[in-house]
């Protein structure tokens, strides 16, 4: 049985609750700072989420919301500008107010690391907010946890495509036999899969718990603390209250098996 050396994580939704709190709110920010009326509400961006990646989720929503809206000059150019100007409220947003990480998320982390697990992320969202999450959020020194950063327009298709995790696993030298991902999303989980990744946990949030999770190995609702306990939502029984390493390598022996 290949033996379990890596986590890779996706940040959004699985490391903190950042859709609502955090992107939706620096969207609208940026929008209103450019006199747009477009008010993104917690039940539209739900819609919104089905397309990965900040500018791709602007021009699905002109697309569908605003079919007259135009501009005088190039649309992508436009849009890349409104989404730089959003990224910079996403990071203000970090520091002031801040978001928590999800529970369990710090702990484990802190485990895995004493553990020698090799860490990575793999995510769509720009680096500047994989960062300033992780500085405010986790630790000053918290990007040096991770060997990899796979984030943002590094791989030309975003995620349901695997290409962002395969890229991770290319930079560590590792196949997928030897890693394990963490989502919270049907787009997540598609893209583990078609990079050959077997071992899948998700923890479901508010706008992901009805999305169709059937290839994940477990599905749980967080992590889990000590005072926290988590549950198993689908899959096989394998974590008890909480996930720490020893239910990882459970997860990893069923899922390879
Ligand atoms: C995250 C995303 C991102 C963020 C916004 O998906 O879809 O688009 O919502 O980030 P996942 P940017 O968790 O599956 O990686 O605006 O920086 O693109
Ligand atoms: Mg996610």
């Amino acid at each position: 049985m290949a033996e379990l050396k890596a986590l890779i994580f996706d940040v959004d939704g699985t490391l903190a609750d950042t859709e609502r709190d955090g992107h939706r709110v620096a969207f609208n920010r940026a929008f209103a700072d450019s006199g747009l009326d477009w008010d993104w509400s917690v039940e539209v961006y739900g819609d919104l989420l089905s397309v990965t990646g900040g500018k791709e989720r602007i021009k699905y929503y002109l697309k569908k919301y605003r079919p007259d809206f135009s501009v005088a000059g190039d649309l992508d150019a436009y849009v890349a500008e409104l989404h730089a100007a959003k990224t910079e409220h996403y990071k203000a947003l970090m520091v002031d107010p801040g978001l928590p990480l999800r529970p369990g998320v710090e702990r484990l982390l802190r485990e895995a690391r004493d553990a020698g697990m090799r860490l990575a992320i793999a995510t769509t969202t720009t680096p500047a907010n994989v960062t300033a999450l992780l500085k405010n959020s986790l630790a000053e020194d918290a990007e040096d946890w991770f060997e990899v950063i796979a984030a943002g327009d590094i791989v030309p298709a975003k995620k349901p495509a695997p290409d962002i995790y395969i890229w991770a696993m290319e930079q560590m030298k590792l196949p997928p036999e030897n890693c394990l991902a963490f989502e919270d999303s049907d787009n997540g989980v598609k893209s583990v899969l078609g990079s050959g990744i077997r071992s899948l946990l998700v923890t479901v949030n508010d706008y992901t718990r009805n999305h169709d999770f059937s290839g994940a190995t477990v599905v749980v609702d967080h992590l889990g603390e000590a005072d926290r306990p988590c549950r198993v939502v689908q899959g096989p029984d394998l974590v008890h209250g909480e996930v720490d390493i020893e239910s990882l390598r459970a997860i990893h022996d069923h899922a390879c098996a």
